[in-house]
């Protein structure tokens, strides 16, 4: 079972992705979180990163063997994540690639903020969490840092983690 807290944090993502606010994650949700992407990113190439967005979505419905997701279905495959170490670590380079929007291989402060505001729908600060993100201090996150982080948010369950601040301060 998904602890308490594990809940919270899907809960949160799942309401970010349910762009449509219908309570089910459809293509139609991962085609709208793609449009914002791109339009916040800036001159990145747009396919690129809404390839990466909307890849989310194959993974989603063949996990869940449905068409549209519920909150439950999100949590089942949640579970099994502790158990799928390579395709979460997959998936943390696939993001990693897309928020490098210069392709520098690290992602900055500007970067990182340009993922929090298409998350949120809005800008949002990101003053207080980068830092925390940013393991060695060195005001850039790398490869490795978002990885931790990354497999910590997906399957991890312990609140003081850093990676519990991956998609921005969603839980409170
Ligand atoms: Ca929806
Ligand atoms: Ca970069
Ligand atoms: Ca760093």
């Amino acid at each position: 079972m998904a602890s308490e807290f594990q809940r919270r944090k899907v809960v949160a993502v799942f309401d970010a992705m349910d762009v449509d606010g219908d309570g089910r994650l459809t293509e139609a949700d991962f085609q709208a979180l793609a449009r914002r992407w791109t339009a916040v990113a800036g001159p990145a190439d747009p396919e690129r990163l809404a390839a990466v967005m909307t890849g989310w979505w194959p993974v989603l419905k063949s996990a869940s063997g449905r068409d549209a997701v519920s909150l439950d279905d999100v949590l089942l495959v949640v579970e099994r994540l502790g158990e799928m170490a390579d395709a979460v670590s997959g998936t943390a380079d696939a993001m990693f690639e897309a928020i490098d929007l210069d392709g520098d291989g690290l992602i900055s402060r500007a970067e990182y903020a340009a993922l929090i505001q298409t998350w949120n729908g809005t800008p949002a600060a990101t003053d207080e969490i980068f830092p925390r993100l940013d393991l060695d201090g060195d005001g850039r996150i790398t490869r490795d840092e978002f990885r931790v982080h990354w497999t910590e948010f997906w399957a991890g369950d312990n609140p003081d983690a850093p990676g519990t601040y991956v998609f921005g301060a969603l839980v409170e």
